[in-house]
């Protein structure tokens, strides 16, 4: 029974030191730690159509297009959307911004196109990785619904 006792004790202090990891991390930033499907084609454990990669970033075609031209532009550091990024992540950022502006005009959208940042549930973001829609190729309307 002392044993037995002693079990739990030993089985409840490890879950505590769990429960205590978990805090830790969250407030260490555990929005930056949580794998999603961006994340595993980072990996490369999943495909996606790359258009592009560096240190950074990469940027790869949307699969269920908007436009004739739509592509994503995410970090490979885990920001889960943009209310999470820091203050530290602005030159990130900006890189983003000039992959995203090299990229289409690598692609043809000489004539505009549009970028577009979905931020929590009334911006309908659905993937928790920070991306930037860019789209173009075609008359794009204004405002979104
Ligand atoms: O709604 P938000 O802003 O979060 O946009 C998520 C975007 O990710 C949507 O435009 C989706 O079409 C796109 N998406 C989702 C998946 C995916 C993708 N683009 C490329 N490859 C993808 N794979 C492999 N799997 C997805 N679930």
């Amino acid at each position: 029974e002392r044993i037995t006792t002693l079990g739990v004790t030993v089985q409840k202090a490890s879950m505590a030191s769990e429960v205590e990891k978990s805090q830790e991390a969250a407030a260490a930033g555990a929005e930056y730690l949580e794998e999603t499907i961006f994340s595993k084609i980072i990996d490369k454990k999943i495909p996606a159509k790359l258009i592009h990669e560096d240190d950074l970033c990469i940027a790869f075609h949307d699969v269920a297009p908007q436009a004739p031209t739509h592509f994503l532009v995410i970090p490979k550091k885990r920001i889960s959307m943009l209310s999470k990024a820091d203050d530290s992540d602005g030159a990130l950022l900006g890189h983003l911004l000039v992959v995203a502006r090299k990229k289409a005009e690598d692609l043809g959208l000489q004539n505009g196109y549009r970028l577009v940042v979905n931020n929590g549930p009334d911006g309908c973001q659905s993937v928790y990785h920070l991306h930037i829609h860019v789209l173009g190729g075609r008359q794009l309307g204004w405002p979104p619904g």
